[in-house]
């Protein structure tokens, strides 16, 4: 029997290594749509003609991916649950910010927190959602401890046990994320919040979350990814009202899957000055024809509530897709962007995510904006471009220290300039 058992699972290991490649000279040859050709057919050659473009575009995504953000009232209120000017050891303004929704009272509502750095007037905002909690990015004792439903990451009971946050799980996120100090530090201020405040991540998580708040009975027609999105996008709303802060430089940025839900934020609301996305992957920015690391297939799998019903349908199929990746990147133009891989990240398919940027540049091109200055992949630890970025860096999936020099670096020079 116990012979058995490790014969079928080596078959299904291998059967399942089959789906995953990692191997650049095995990718079978494919062919982007072209950046410049619109949903029309026609050829654009102009700022003009690629704004005309864009609404048919996003529409594209929307129905085939993220599903279609429904036109849902968002009639809200602003409770300023604690603020202080004392926090990060005397250098920033912290607030928590709880945004409860009139029409949808089963929600808790968008927690943020928020840290404003007190020397500097009117900063820009780096924002963005956590995977544990506010409390979870750092030490600060007065951040409130989320209730909201948790994924189990860490797998340890005393930090999040069924499924519920405890205290031993303030400043114990299981990514590195969100280096308050760092961030005030340089002068920027930063908001977070909780994605699970809006839809717990599970496969069954939309009928407690926004998606059944708003009646929704057909949870493939919207996704959970179009659900995070609009949470950040009502973070942003929140933000325009803050007068310590410059929100007209919002800087939009989530690591993997919260990349990839602010991805959709960021191509979908232009209020989003700037995007970073670190380490997305699939359904992010790697490109989607690439046969690489994670695939559409794997995902929609594994992951069934985090796209629409039609993403599924393209199993097998995925160059009938009508655009790549790259196309999102050109939605953000002309705003700058930074993309972002890890070698120990392979997962997300560092080569794809470079592509994807790259093959967005004739988009950037049109608003006079350069490229990445390269065609090939840059070398580890070392950022290649200017207004639009990507690096490839040493070590884990995660957004740690290095990353975050270089996002500051960035937001200094090119979105703060
Ligand atoms: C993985 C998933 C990735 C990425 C990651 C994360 O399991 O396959 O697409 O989103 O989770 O969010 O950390």
């Amino acid at each position: 029997m116990k012979k058995l058992i490790i014969i079928l699972s080596l078959i299904s290991q291998s059967m399942f290594a089959q789906n995953v490649n990692y191997d650049e000279a095995k990718i079978p040859p494919y062919t982007l749509p072209d950046i410049l050709t619109g949903v029309d057919g026609k050829k654009i050659t102009t700022i003009k003609q690629w704004e005309a473009n864009r609404p048919a575009l996003l529409q594209l995504f929307a129905e085939n991916v993220y599903g279609v953000t429904p036109n849902i009232s968002a009639k809200h209120h602003y409770k300023i649950l604690e603020t202080k000017n004392d926090a990060l050891n005397g250098k920033a303004i912290r607030k928590q910010v709880l945004i409860t929704f009139d029409e949808y009272p089963q929600l808790s509502g968008i927690n943020i927190l928020l840290y404003i750095p007190k020397n500097v007037t009117r900063p820009p905002v780096f924002v963005g959602l956590n995977f544990e909690g506010n409390h979870s990015i750092g030490i600060d004792p007065y951040v409130l401890l989320t209730q909201n439903w948790m994924v189990d990451f860490q797998k340890n009971p005393e930090r999040v046990n069924n499924n519920r946050a405890l205290e031993a799980s303030r400043g114990k996120a299981i990514v590195e994320s969100w280096p308050a100090e760092m961030i005030i530090d340089k002068g920027f201020a930063m908001a977070t919040a909780y994605y699970g405040d809006i839809e717990p991540d599970h496969p069954e998580g939309w009928k407690s979350g926004l998606r059944s708040a708003i009646g929704m009975t057909d949870d493939q027609k919207w996704s959970a990814m179009g659900a995070w999105a609009w949470q950040l996008s009502r973070m942003l709303d929140y933000l325009e009202t803050d007068a310590d802060l410059n929100s007209k430089k919002a800087i939009v940025i989530g690591h993997s899957r919260l990349g990839k839900a602010a991805f959709w934020a960021a191509a979908q609301d232009q209020r989003f000055a700037a995007f970073i996305s670190n380490e997305s992957g699939e359904g992010g920015a790697a490109l989607k024809r690439r046969w690489y690391g994670e695939t559409h297939e794997i995902i929609n799998d594994k992951f069934p509530h985090w796209f629409s019903g039609k993403y599924k349908t393209y199993s097998n199929n995925i160059a009938s897709l009508p655009f790549d990746q790259h196309q999102l990147f050109g939605l953000i133009a002309p705003r700058p962007v930074y993309v972002t891989s890890a070698e120990g990240d392979q997962w997300a398919d560092p080569n794809g995510q470079f592509l994807s940027l790259k093959n967005a540049e004739p988009v950037f091109a049109l608003y006079g904006k350069k490229g990445l200055g390269t065609d090939t992949h840059p070398a580890l630890n070392q950022p290649a471009g200017s207004y639009i970025r990507y690096h490839y860096r040493t070590g884990k999936h995660d957004m740690n220290a290095y990353d975050w020099e270089q996002y500051l670096k960035f937001a200094k020079e090119v979105v703060n300039k």
